[in-house]
Formats: structure tokens, C-alpha cells, sequence
């Protein structure tokens, strides 16, 4: 029951994903018990790890995908109904997936059932799950040393079921996970393992898959950002490539999928590293650690990005079967310290048995805790739990937020650009808000001068494999009718009644993190806004003339290059040498295509 028991003591806190508010957070807040001291936080969490302490869930709650039944034992035809009506409002709730607490009453008492009377409700609820093409997992059974009414003790159990329905309109449940950490920490190698199913010799074989460049075999580092994907059908089994072959394949029998985004270590291609994280928009980042090399290098730097986009996390420690146990003690130590010091204020969750992953698959969506893996890749150590994990990460939005988000026009963020030969002008991408279909009229730009040019969608593809609609929150690659010159990374694909302009200037409210003098009007830096990175020049800082480490002002920003089409309140990063920042866009000033705005060299 610790899914529910630890939601029970998890502390209200404001989320995370980029751009995007998460269901469970409104989830959460129902079970926020006030408390506040980090004494408090720590206790609770402790508490939520006695797995077999006897302690009762919060009442019910109303809204959200969690459902309490004290027992489902011979329903009449018409409770049936209803409870199978109340299923898929469920359902629809957890965008797919509920979670049943059996033997548990709707004030959140721990009643416990008989065995005879556990099996037949799991009978009712399997049989009311095939009613709506569902499938059920049990993700835990316990008993409760509580008395029955004949005075029996220590025979009842309670038991926490996952219920998954992929909504009807979508192929699957779609995650996003980037992963970061310090070059050569096994990160490639990590996703190698996990999404073909074959373990790793220690020598670089599972990455082979990984990469897309030639240089990148031969020097084994990552340099670009590149996929791979991993499904789980509806009885949580994995589908990969050790028993699917293509990618179609996967996607044909999972019903949910993640998404790994591989990114590159090495400090060399931090840009690169930053572009991939701020414009994939992921719903996870998976932070890679070397169990022997501990916390150095780009960890640090990683562990910030994770931060300041507000984007959950989790640790995987790896090459365990090559670090000695002393060695291990000192890196989880000094992550330890790391996470719950001033600048993260986290909780780490120590991953050792299936309960801590099920606790952790609805703690991580708290801001606070963060759950630790250690594997091996070599060995296979751990993957099983870390594989279980990622199966029961809840999806990133909501119904209610996806269909507000899908009744906008749509709006397609490019990061990616490629001419295919008989295919012409394709876009890989992000539909960040509305529905984008086959044949659709839209406008791409801005362009240089500001404008947007009229394109029509040729076709879709997802995951290698043609579709005829993208929701928002998914990923594409679209081809394009015509061919458009000087097309670039950070451009969008929008409604043409929009009517859509590009700015040069922008304003924004934004933190130093790190500036080793004072910046001043003037100064240079590579600016990120989800795909969009290019070089902006601050003209003026609001009522300062300088601004240093940890200050906090208004800034009127120019792009160098050409105008880009950015929204009041996106969240952006800027980066040049060791100076760091973030902020928020406040005020952006379209620029009318006119001669005058033509791209100043
Ligand atoms: N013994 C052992 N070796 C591992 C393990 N994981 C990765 N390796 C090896 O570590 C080396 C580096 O792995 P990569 O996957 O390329 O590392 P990376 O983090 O992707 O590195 P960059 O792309 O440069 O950032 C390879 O030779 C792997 O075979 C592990 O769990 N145990
Ligand atoms: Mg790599």
C-alpha cells in the first residue's frame, strides 16, 4: 500500500515538467498534511518505508485515479455496471492508468480481506477490467495484523492494483526520459541494455546502437542526441528489441512507451546537451552516476539543469560489478550530501526491493524525493528494478490539462531538420499544444524577416511508422510540401489565423547562477527557449547598470542572428564560458516583416 501511504505524506509541492503542470500534482495536494520541517518530511518518509507497519490511507479522494474498495465479492448485475462506469472514469482521470486499493474502506482504514474474499475481488476486478479492455497488475499484496470479525488474526491482506487502458485515440502512454551525466559514465551503454535486452561486455557493445555518427563508434562518445525506445505491454511485460525487431513492432504491442533521449556527457557538447534538454521537453531526466568514479566531472552541472528547468529526477549509479562496496558507500554518501544540500533540498529514496520502486513511482512526482538506482550493465544487477520503475512512472499530463491543451490551434516546435530524397523538407518535433493532422494548412517560420511562409503537412510519422494525427504533448517527424530555404532548429509549424510574427527583442526576468565579474549591457550569451538557441545580446537591465552571481533583474534581450517566435512566460537558460542563468520571457516584441528587419550580419 505505500503507493497511497507515501502520497499520504508527501508534501505539497509546486511542479516541474517543462511547460507543462503536471495531474499528479493537484493529486498530491489532497494528501497535504501541513507540515512543513524537513524533520517532519524525513520521519514521514521513513515511515512510508516500514512497508509492513499497519498504518491507514487518507480518506478517498474524489477526484484523481486512485480507488479504495473494501471488497468486490459477488457483485449484483447492476453494482457490476457500475462499478465498471466508475472504472473508466478512473481511467480517464490517470489518462489511462488507475491504481485499486482492495480491502481498504473509502476513510482509508486498512479493513483487510480473507483470502477466499482477496481472490474473488481480484476475480471482480479483473473481469470489470476486461469489460473496458483493460488489463490488471497487482503491484502489491500485504497482510494487516488486524482481527477479523471472528477474531482471526493475522490472515487478511490488502492488495494495490494497477489498472491500464489505453485510451481509445492513442496508441500508447508516452514518456519522455533524457539522460544526463559525466562523459564515459555509461549512459549509452545503460539505454543499450535496457531497450534491446542485452546485456553489456564492458567494452562499449550495447552502445553500438546508440549512436548515429561514424566518429562517435570510433571514439565511443556521445556527440548528437539520439533515441531508443522501450514499451511495456498491458501486463507490465517488457517489449524490446531482444523480442521485437523493428521499431513499429514495439510500438504495435506496448502500451506504454518511454522515450530515452541520449545525451552526451562530455563538456564539449554541453550546447548540444542543453538544446537536447530544453527542447524535448522530457518528462524525466535520468541522471547517470559511475559508482567508481562518484560525483565529477558534468554531474554537478547536470544535476543544475535538472533543477533549474524543474524537471523530476531520478539516479541511476552504474558499473556496480566494478566498484569496490567502500567505494559505492562514499559515491551514494556524497550524493547524499549533494541531494539534501541548500542547493537541491531532496530527499534521496534508496531503490533496494520491489515495495521501495512502487513507493518511489508515485514519490518522484513529489518535487522533493529522489529515487536511487545502483545497476550494472555488465552484470544485469538491478535492472529488474530500475525496468519495474519506469513501468510504474506515472504519464506526464492529465486528461483534463491534455484536452485543454489539445482545443488549442496546433503548434509545432522544430528541432530537427532533414531533406530526404524522394521525400523532400521533413521536421522532427514537438506539438506543443492542439492537433496537428495529414494534409493540414499551416504557416512555418519565422524567416528571416520575420514572416511565416504557408506549408501544407504531407504526412506524419511517429516512432518510424506513418500516422494521420499528432496530440499535443507527442513527438513527430512531418513532411512538408514545398521546399523552404534556410530552414532551422527553433522554428514552429502554427495556425495560419494566428497570424504568428518573429521577434528580435525580448524582456525577461532572469537569476544569475554564475558570473565570475559583473554583466553589464552589452554582454553576449547563448540564450536556450525550448529549441530555440542562439546568440542574444543584453541591451539594458530595468533600473541597474550591472548585475552579478545570484541577482535578480529585468533584462531587454536582442537575438543576434534572426527573429525567433517565442511566448510571454517560456522559460529559457543562458550559457556562455562558466556564466549561467535562467529566467522567464515577461514581454515579447513581434517584428513586422518590413526591409528594416531583414537579419543584421
Ligand atoms: N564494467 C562495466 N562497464 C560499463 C558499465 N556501463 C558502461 N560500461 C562501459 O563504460 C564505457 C562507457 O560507456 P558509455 O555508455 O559510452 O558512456 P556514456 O555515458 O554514454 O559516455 P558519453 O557518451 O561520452 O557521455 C563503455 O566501455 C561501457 O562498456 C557497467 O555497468 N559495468
Ligand atoms: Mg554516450
Amino acid at each position: 500500500m505505500a503507493l497511497s501511504l507515501t502520497c499520504q505524506r508527501v508534501k505539497r509541492h509546486k511542479t516541474k515538467s517543462i511547460g507543462s503542470p503536471d495531474p499528479m500534482d493537484a493529486f498530491l495536494g489532497l494528501y497535504d498534511n501541513g507540515s512543513d520541517s524537513e524533520d517532519d518530511w524525513m520521519a514521514q518518509l521513513n515511515g512510508a518505508q516500514s512497508l509492513a507497519s499497519n498504518q491507514n490511507l487518507p480518506p478517498e479522494p474524489q477526484a484523481g485515479n486512485i480507488e479504495y474498495k473494501l471488497k468486490l465479492v459477488n457483485p449484483t448485475r447492476q453494482r457490476f455496471e457500475h462499478l465498471v462506469t466508475q472504472m473508466k472514469w478512473r481511467l480517464r482521470e490517470g489518462q489511462g492508468e488507475a491504481i485499486y486499493e482492495i480491502g481498504v474502506g473509502d476513510n482509508g482504514f486498512l479493513h483487510g480481506l480473507t483470502n477466499e474474499e482477496m481472490e474473488a475481488s481480484l476475480e471482480t476486478l479483473t473481469s470489470m477490467a476486461r469489460r473496458l479492455g483493460a488489463s490488471i497488475t497487482i503491484l502489491r499484496r500485504r497482510s494487516v495484523d488486524s482481527l477479523d470479525k471472528e477474531g482471526n488474526g493475522g490472515n487478511l491482506s490488502v492488495a494495490e492494483v494497477l489498472v491500464r487502458k489505453v485510451p481509445d485515440d492513442q496508441q500508447s502512454i508516452d514518456l519522455r526520459v533524457a539522460v544526463l551525466g559525466n562523459a564515459d559514465v555509461g549512459k549509452s551503454t545503460l539505454i543499450g541494455v535496457l531497450t534491446q535486452g542485452q546485456l553489456d561486455n564492458g567494452r562499449g557493445l550495447a552502445r553500438l546502437n546508440m549512436f548515429r555518427h561514424l566518429h562517435e563508434v570510433q571514439s565511443g562518445r556521445t556527440s548528437c542526441v539520439s533515441h531508443e525506445i522501450l514499451g511495456f505491454d498491458s501486463v507490465g511485460e517488457v517489449v524490446d528489441y531482444g523480442k521485437s525487431t523493428t521499431a513499429e513492432e514495439i510500438c504495435e504491442n506496448s502500451s506504454k512507451l518511454i522515450t530515452f533521449v541520449d545525451l552526451a556527457g562530455h563538456h564539449k557538447y554541453l550546447r548540444t546537451t542543453i538544446r537536447g534538454l530544453t527542447s524535448y521537453a522530457p518528462h524525466y531526466v535520468m541522471l547517470v552516476v559511475s559508482g567508481s568514479a562518484g560525483v565529477v566531472g558534468t554531474t554537478r552541472e547536470h544535476l543544475g539543469l535538472a533543477l533549474a528547468l524543474e524537471v523530476p529526477f531520478f539516479v541511476v549509479i552504474t558499473k556496480q560489478d566494478v566498484t569496490r562496496p567502500q567505494v559505492l558507500t562514499n559515491t551514494l554518501q556524497h550524493l547524499d550530501t549533494l541531494l539534501k544540500g541548500p542547493g537541491c533540498n531532496k530527499v534521496p529514496l534508496h531503490i533496494e526491493t520491489e515495495d521501495d520502486v512502487i513507493t518511489a513511482g508515485a514519490t518522484s512526482l513529489s518535487e522533493k524525493s529522489v529515487p536511487i538506482f545502483v545497476v550494472s550493465s555488465v552484470t544485469g544487477k538491478g535492472l529488474n528494478l530500475l525496468t519495474k520503475f519506469l513501468h510504474v512512472l506515472p504519464p506526464g499530463l492529465g486528461a483534463l490539462e491534455r484536452e485543454k491543451l489539445e482545443q488549442e490551434p496546433a503548434e509545432f516546435q522544430v528541432y530537427e531538420t532533414f531533406r530526404l530524397p524522394q521525400v523532400g523538407t521533413v521536421l522532427g518535433g514537438l506539438l506543443t499544444q492542439g492537433v496537428m493532422t495529414d494534409k493540414m494548412n499551416l504557416v512555418l517560420g519565422p524567416l528571416d524577416d520575420g514572416s511565416f511562409h504557408p506549408v501544407q503537412v504531407q504526412s506524419i510519422q511517429r516512432y518510424k511508422s506513418s500516422c494521420r494525427v499528432v496530440r499535443a504533448g507527442q513527438s513527430a517527424s512531418v513532411a512538408l510540401n514545398i521546399e523552404i530555404p534556410n530552414l532551422r532548429k527553433g522554428m514552429i509549424l502554427t495556425a495560419p489565423h494566428l497570424k504568428p510574427l518573429g521577434s528580435l527583442f525580448f524582456q525577461a526576468s532572469i537569476v544569475v547562477l554564475f558570473h565570475s565579474t559583473s554583466i553589464h549591457a552589452g554582454f553576449q550569451t547563448t540564450v536556450h527557449i525550448g529549441s530555440i538557441q542562439q546568440t542574444a545580446v543584453l541591451v539594458g537591465i530595468m533600473g541597474l547598470k550591472q548585475i552579478g552571481t545570484n541577482d535578480t533583474a529585468s533584462c531587454m534581450f536582442r537575438f543576434l542572428q534572426h527573429p525567433e517566435f517565442i511566448r510571454k512566460g517560456a522559460r529559457l537558460l543562458f550559457r556562455t564560458g562558466s556564466t549561467q542563468g535562467i529566467g522567464r520571457v515577461t514581454q515579447v516584441f513581434p517584428t513586422p516583416p518590413t526591409d528594416e528587419s531583414a537579419p543584421e550580419k
